[in-house]
């Protein structure tokens, strides 16, 4: 096919029988020269595929260059030449907005309304749908695949199948710098400022290194390798290079809007840290600029580390039959809503960067506009590597929008999230192309018309313009029959009280 593709569109093909004696020889050379490349393509793609999964904490889709949510400059030129090497997803959401449940469930294949895990510090061990003998992880999928499995990092959060890496070596936090809070702000993570360690001393770094060092390696077998790297994470230590990159004068902030909360029923308000928080904090304080800076830097820090991984594949003997994926566990607010971090369902907190390389199965310069969500990376990871995927993944293979972008989809993303001091039952949010509808609890709704309001500043829900669109989003929930209860909050009583004063 390929090859008869190759001819048709060349110009001579046409007036072959009219040619002369040269240029018809011309014809036949190229013709075995295709055919050769075509050959050696066809070996390249029957080699077992590797996988390269590299995965960065609190790494918001600013690096997308969506002109319509953050004008600002980003500079990082190794993810974007990776997502121009294979396949950009534009909207791509977690299945939670927070890291233990957004990873657990794309490492596990459970959904959140599945799992009953829709938030950090809750009890994992007590959900039936994630027992361990029920329940096969991705890496477990490789590794029963004939695969060795290497994970460096923070890859998993709270959830693991701890026998199906063959080496696993976890992350750790950069020691604080000498004086912190630098920032003054705040104490513990909500802080930023240039570190005191060398950049190859940083953890981040060397985690790169361990993965580098298993791609310089000869394997025998196929390779799962995951890096995960704990930056964009706050606190925002990182070297004084990265922060120079981004002149103060130069930084754009995110757009914010007065008054954004007034419109919403009061489990989506509480979702917001809200007045007098951290958030509200930094931007009182005159230092929400300041706070971008240290933003932007960490994300070029990550950038350099995720270039160091690329460029060890690039030089190694694995660069043709090694699948490359990108992800980010959940987004992060810087202010918007008056809000910090992460854990909300709006854009910021939900969208996240996805994009694959798969030799043989993608081209260079795929943009999907399609709506995906990260729970479609374990199946889509099997079917490219010809794994057989456990029959209960709740997500969906990938692999023809990796074939085509465009090609037709039903384009929904569900993300939940809970908050077991206001109910007990789940929130879920529906992102569509008609827009994004989320319920909280039994009954308070959120509408916002996406394709005029992408910062999601007017809550439509009551607006019967859109009543048709409210109805047919609503019915793309996940009925409460099929929706898990959140199980309890594995946090001691004393820092629920704490955090519950905090939030106050
Ligand atoms: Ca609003």
């Amino acid at each position: 096919m390929r090859i008869s593709m190759k001819i048709s569109s060349m110009p001579e093909a046409e007036s072959t029988r009219s040619m002369k004696p040269k240029s018809l020889m011309k014809t036949v050379v190229s013709f075995l020269m295709l055919l050769c490349q075509s050959v050696t393509l066809g070996a390249a793609v029957e080699k077992p595929m590797n996988v390269l999964l590299l995965i960065s904490d609190d790494l918001n889709s600013w690096l997308l260059e969506n002109p319509e949510r953050y004008t600002g400059k980003v500079i990082a030129p190794n993810l974007k030449a990776l997502a121009a090497s294979g396949v950009n997803f534009k909207y791509a959401y977690c299945a939670a907005p927070v890291c233990s449940p957004s990873r657990t469930a794309f490492f596990s294949g459970v959904a959140p309304w599945k799992s009953g895990i829709y938030n950090n510090a809750q009890t994992i061990n007590k959900s039936e749908a994630l027992n361990q003998e029920a329940v096969l992880s991705l890496a477990g999928l490789f590794k029963k695949g004939g695969y060795s499995t290497f994970g460096y990092g923070k890859i998993t959060h709270g959830w693991d199948q701890k026998e199906h890496w063959d080496e696993h070596i976890g992350h750790k936090r950069d020691p604080a710098p000498p004086g912190a809070p630098l920032a003054k702000l705040a104490g513990g993570e909500q802080d930023w400022g240039p570190i005191h360690l060398a950049e190859e001393n940083m953890n981040d770094t060397t985690g790169a290194d361990k993965t580098i060092a298993v791609l310089k390696k000869q394997h025998d077998k196929p390779f799962f390798l995951a890096y995960g790297l704990f930056h964009a994470h706050m606190p925002w230590y990182v070297p004084q290079k990265y922060f120079d990159m981004y002149p103060m004068d130069q930084i754009v902030l995110p757009e914010l809007k007065e008054g954004d909360l007034d419109d919403l029923p009061p489990l989506a308000k509480a979702v917001s840290d809200g007045p007098g928080s951290f958030a509200d904090k930094v931007i009182k304080a005159g230092k929400h600029r300041e706070a971008v800076q240290a933003y932007l830097a960490t994300t070029t820090y990550v950038d350099t580390q995720i270039g160091r991984v690329l460029d060890a594949l690039e030089k190694s003997p694995y660069k043709d039959n090694t699948i490359v994926v990108f992800l980010t566990d959940h987004g992060l607010h810087l202010g918007e809503k008056i809000h910090w971090q992460k854990t909300t369902l709006w854009e910021e907190g939900t969208h996240t960067l996805l994009m694959f390389r798969a030799p043989g199965g993608t081209q260079a310069g795929g943009v999907s506009e399609r709506f995906v969500s990260l729970m479609d990376i374990y199946p889509t990871l099997a079917e490219l590597c010809k794994l057989k995927p456990p029959a209960y993944l709740d997500g969906r293979s990938l692999v023809h929008l990796l074939k085509d972008p465009k090609a037709p989809w039903q384009s929904t993303a569900i993300t939940g999230l809970c908050d077991k001091s206001k109910t007990d039952l789940a929130y879920i949010s529906i992102r569509h192309e008609l827009g994004r509808y989320t319920r909280y609890g039994a009954d308070q709704e959120e509408f916002y018309d996406t394709t005029k309001d992408p910062h999601e500043w007017t809550n439509q829900i009551d607006n019967p313009t859109y009543a048709a669109t409210v109805k047919t989003l609503r019915a793309l929930v996940p009925g409460s029959a099929v929706t898990a209860k959140p199980l309890p909050t594995a946090l001691t009583a004393e820092r629920r009280e704490k955090k519950k004063k905090k939030k106050e």
